[in-house]
């Protein structure tokens, strides 16, 4: 049964953290009580390395590692230093809610849906256009 309140059609899949080594970061949240997946994944077309650690039945915290050049969490960092980067939110069908919310004004980053980690369909909603949040959503692909 679902938490009261839980919209199985859009809940919160994981919360994104830019960090610069993923070694400490891992073990700072480790010592908070956490357990990090032993699969680290390395997500080519974002230029980062994630790992994720469950916090609920549905919930992570993702952990985002930049690597090489001009990746959006490497200049998210050098601008802002390590902290929190995005909320993802988990939903049936990415297109269709990308269709949705471009008629409630959102933008997105991305013209098409594009492949993110954990073999899940993603895109992103420009923050300017949802009050300063950079939000992902995500199907998880069969
Ligand atoms: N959260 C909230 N606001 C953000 C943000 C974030 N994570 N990143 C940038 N912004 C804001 C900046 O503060 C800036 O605002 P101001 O103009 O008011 O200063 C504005 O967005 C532009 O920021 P920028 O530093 O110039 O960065 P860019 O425009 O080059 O890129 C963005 C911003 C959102 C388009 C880019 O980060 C992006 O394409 N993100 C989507 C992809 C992504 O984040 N990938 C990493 C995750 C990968 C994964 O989870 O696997």
């Amino acid at each position: 049964m679902l938490p009261q309140g839980l919209n199985k059609d859009c809940y919160l899949d994981h919360v994104a953290v830019a960090v610069s080594d993923l070694d400490v970061a891992q073990k700072r949240w480790e010592a908070l009580g956490l357990t990090f997946s032993p699969e680290r994944e390395v997500v080519e077309s974002q230029l980062v390395t994630t790992a994720f650690a469950a916090i609920d039945e549905h919930a992570h915290i993702e952990l985002l590692c930049p690597y090489g050049e001009g990746g959006a969490v490497k200049k998210f960092i050098e601008k802002n230093g390590e902290g929190i980067h995005h909320l993802c939110f988990k939903v049936p069908d990415v297109k269709l809610k990308m269709e949705d919310l471009r008629k409630s004004g959102f933008k997105f980053i991305y013209e098409e849906a594009i492949m993110g980690a954990n073999n899940c369909l993603v895109n992103f909603i420009h923050p300017k256009s949802s009050g300063g949040v950079l939000i992902e959503i995500s199907q998880t692909l069969k």
